[in-house]
Order: C-alpha cells, then sequence, then structure tokens
C-alpha cells in the first residue's frame, strides 16, 4: 500500500517589530491544496490451471463487464499474465479481490488477484 508524504506542521505567523511600538502579525497566504483520493485498479494474474471460462465469468460477476469484454481481458490475462479488471477506492477494490479469492477457493481453483494503487 502507498503512504502519504507526511504533512509539513503548520508555521507560527511571523511576528515583526519595526521598532516603533507597532507589533505586526504577517499571516501566511496558503493555498489548500486538495487531492482526488489514491485508487486502486485490481489486477487479476494468471495460473495454468484456472479454466478460462470461469475467469470470464468471475470477472463479469464481480466487475460488471459483459460477455465480449470480460473474454478479452481474460484472454489479455492469459497472454501478458496479468491484467487489470477494475479501478476503485481502496474499500472497494479489497473488497473485489476478497470476492474473486473467496469464489475461486469455494470452485477449488488457484486463480489469484491482487489490488494496486494507481499512480497518476
Ligand atoms: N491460463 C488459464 C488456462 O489456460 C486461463 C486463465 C486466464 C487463468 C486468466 C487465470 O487470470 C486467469 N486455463
Amino acid at each position: 500500500m502507498a503512504s502519504q508524504a507526511p504533512r509539513k506542521p503548520p508555521t507560527v505567523p511571523a511576528s515583526t517589530d519595526s521598532g516603533d511600538g507597532d507589533l505586526s502579525v504577517v499571516l501566511e497566504r496558503r493555498t489548500l491544496k486538495v487531492r482526488p483520493p489514491q485508487m486502486y485498479q485490481v489486477v487479476m494474474l494468471n495460473d495454468d490451471y484456472t479454466p478460462m471460462e470461469f475467469v470470464v465469468v468471475v470477472i463479469q460477476e464481480f466487475f460488471g463487464k459483459d460477455l465480449e469484454t470480460a473474454t478479452q481481458i481474460m484472454l489479455k490475462i492469459h497472454l501478458d499474465g496479468k491484467g487489470v479488471c477494475g479501478v476503485y477506492s481502496r474499500d472497494v477494490a479489497a473488497t473485489k479481490v476478497d470476492q474473486v479469492l473467496d469464489a475461486a477457493a469455494k470452485a477449488g481453483h488457484p486463480l489469484k488477484c491482487v489490488s494496486e494503487p494507481v499512480d497518476f
């Protein structure tokens, strides 16, 4: 899992004493930086034993793909060793991984998948 860079602690406003008795405080203007949430891709891995048909059904069922798209993804995994089934927030991606591993284990297949942060 990717860790985020630690935030800098807030700085104390600079005080200036011009010597004339007026003590002024300079407030630093900061732009608020917001970032989109880190997204995670669910990557499915090839193996020599899980039937292609099972993989296609899993991709349709858990990743909402139609038969043709699921077949293309399965073939990509089969040929390249791995392939992305979908991109989600961290918790949803983790749930998809659990669902796939659970379905595979129940069916007695060694199918594996992992979630990994997407860099953008
Ligand atoms: N390589 C498997 C076979 O030939 C099919 C397969 C495809 C398995 C994708 C896993 O993630 C996978 N039966």
